[in-house]
Parts: structure tokens; C-alpha cells; sequence
């Protein structure tokens, strides 16, 4: 039996459903969630529950189903499932307060694109090529013939769009776009969606993202680029996490430079670092640090106060550009 037949049999046998999303979560691991409850609700006529444990980001509030999620804490994260669905979700302390509820769950099925999955569930759909979950759940409804309805549709173009950095980065292929014109066939508008996600931000926001653009510095004949975000960043343009989102591509658009970097102070004084790089395998470089991702694409916590964590991180990409 193919992974994808597998997945709907314990779809069809499973009474008690929930898809977890990752910690700050994407338009990757939202599209997937509420494309996955549409599927099964409309298909198995079954209530499935979305999950996420932290704050939603408002960008993706136009995405189906977003007001249905629900938030997890340690304080209602004990309810039993029979079927547990991890989307997105690349290793197992990516699902923060969901834990409990992902591994009390009878199956646990784990779909995702990062080649550094492990592989924690009982039925692990991993494909470490593929642009998007998005991208994984279209080829799954494709090849049992299952219908895309059009939110189910908005939901995976969001998913793929978001993951590609709107088509644009290295892991946009044929099958991607493919599957991409097959969605808004189905009634996806790729300009509306685009506008959604990336010309929707609050002024405060684009404040903040050209303040810290302008603390960027340089380093190794302009090749990295760095720059950071404190408390005080935070609290000056009363920012939300999502704030950040995007300032670390930005980074990566001078000509010159090879790896970008963006260090952000944590609430419990640590440092969450994301890294993008045009050439370079940032996997190995972030690997002390216990981080993971994709191969251009990564990030880590390093548990030190911003400014020793600065300056490890800036040793660690100087010896790997050389
Ligand atoms: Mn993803």
C-alpha cells in the first residue's frame, strides 16, 4: 500500500482527528493544516481539530478555517486522538506545548519537506525535495483523484507560494508550478494571495523591518550579513513576532553577499537565530547549535544572550565561507 493510501485508511478508520502546526508558525504549516481539515471534512465528513501553540500570525487571517484553529498550552494539551497529523513540522521540539497530544495520539502520522526530518511518526510522509507541504499534499490528492475544492486550493497556494518565497527561490520546480496552475484552476488567485501575504503589513511594521535593515553590518568583504533584534527593537515599535518575518531574505539581495543572518533576543534571554544563504550549506554550520531546516534555508536557538551568541555565529560563518 502507498504511504498516501495508508494515510486515508487511518483517515477512514479514526474518529477523534487534530493536525498540529509548528512553533511560529508559516504559511507552509497553516495552508497544509486547514487544506488537510477541508480535505478530510469534506470528503470523510469528519470534524478534524487544527492546533497551533503560538501566537497566529494576522497575515494568514484570510486563510479558510484560520478562525477554527485552536490554541495549545501545557494547561489543555491532554486530550487523546486517534489520529494525529504533524504538518510541516521538522523535529519533535517543534511542537512546543502540541507535544503531549501528537504522542498520546493512537497514529501518528508525520508529513513534511525537511531533510532533516527523523522521521518520529508512525507513518512518516517525508520528502526532503519538495517545495512545500503544500506541494506534498497536492501530489497525495493527485494520485488518489480526490477533488480540490477552491479553499482547499487558496489554503495550498498559500502553503507553496509562501515556501518558494512566491516562486522565486532554488526549490521551485516544474511539479511545483504544475501543481501551482492546477490550483488556480481551482480558484486560487495568485495576485489576491500575493497582495494577502506580502502587501498587507502595518506601517509600524515596515518601520520596524527598515530599522533593523539599517543595523545590518557586513562581514568577509561584504559576503554575510547580519543583523539582530533586541527587546528594546521590539518594544520601540510595539512588534509581534511576525514582525521579523522576511528581513533575513531582504539580507540576502545584496549581490555580494552569500549567507544572511538574523539574530532575535528571546523572552527567556536566549537567541533564535534564521540564516539563509544563496551557495552555502548552512546545515552543517548550524548543527552544533541543534538547529535544522532545509540546506539554504535554516535556523537555530543558541542558548546564549545575544551578544556572545553574535559573535559565535559570525566565527562560525567566517571559517565556513573561508
Ligand atoms: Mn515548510
Amino acid at each position: 500500500m502507498s504511504e498516501a493510501n495508508n494515510l486515508i485508511e487511518h483517515i477512514k478508520q479514526a474518529e477523534k482527528i487534530c493536525i498540529c502546526t509548528h512553533v511560529n508558525p508559516d504559511g507552509d504549516t497553516l495552508g497544509s493544516a486547514v487544506a488537510l481539515k477541508l480535505f478530510i471534512e469534506e470528503h470523510f465528513e469528519k470534524k478534524v481539530r487544527v492546533f497551533h501553540t503560538s501566537t497566529l500570525p494576522k497575515v494568514y487571517s484570510f486563510l479558510p478555517k484560520y478562525d477554527e484553529t485552536e490554541f495549545v498550552s501545557a494547561d489543555n494539551n491532554k486530550e487523546i486522538f486517534d489520529l494525529a497529523i504533524a504538518v510541516d513540522i521538522a523535529s519533535v521540539d517543534r511542537f512546543a506545548e502540541a507535544m503531549p497530544i501528537y504522542n498520546n495520539a493512537k497514529f501518528r502520522v508525520n508529513i513534511d519537506h525537511h531533510k532533516t526530518n527523523k522521521g518520529y511518526g508512525d507513518l512518516n510522509i517525508v520528502e526532503g525535495d519538495v517545495c512545500a507541504v503544500g506541494l506534498i499534499l497536492c501530489k497525495i490528492f493527485n494520485e488518489l483523484n480526490y477533488s480540490v475544492s477552491k479553499d482547499m486550493a487558496i489554503a495550498l497556494y498559500t502553503s507553496i507560494m509562501t515556501d518558494t518565497g512566491a516562486f522565486k527561490y532554488e526549490n521551485t520546480t516544474p511539479e511545483c508550478l504544475r501543481a501551482a496552475a492546477q490550483l488556480v484552476e481551482a480558484g486560487a488567485s495568485p495576485n489576491g494571495i500575493y497582495r494577502l501575504c506580502y502587501e498587507s503589513k502595518p506601517v509600524n511594521m515596515l518601520k520596524f523591518q527598515t530599522h533593523i535593515l539599517n543595523k545590518a553590518k557586513f562581514y568577509c568583504s561584504d559576503k554575510i550579513s547580519m543583523t539582530s533584534v533586541t527587546k528594546e527593537d521590539m518594544d520601540k515599535f510595539n512588534a509581534t513576532d511576525d514582525f521579523t518575518e522576511g528581513i533575513v531574505e531582504v539580507l540576502r539581495t545584496a549581490k555580494s553577499v552569500e549567507i544572511s543572518a538574523i539574530l532575535k533576543e528571546t523572552k527567556d534571554g536566549f537567541t533564535k537565530v534564521s540564516l539563509r544563504s544563496k551557495t552555502v550549506n548552512l546545515l552543517p554550520i548550524i548543527e552544533d547549535f541543534g538547529g535544522g531546516g532545509h540546506i539554504f534555508s535554516a535556523g537555530c536557538t543558541i542558548k546564549k544572550p545575544i551578544s556572545i551568541a553574535y559573535d559565535k555565529l559570525l566565527e562560525k560563518l567566517t571559517n565556513a565561507i573561508g
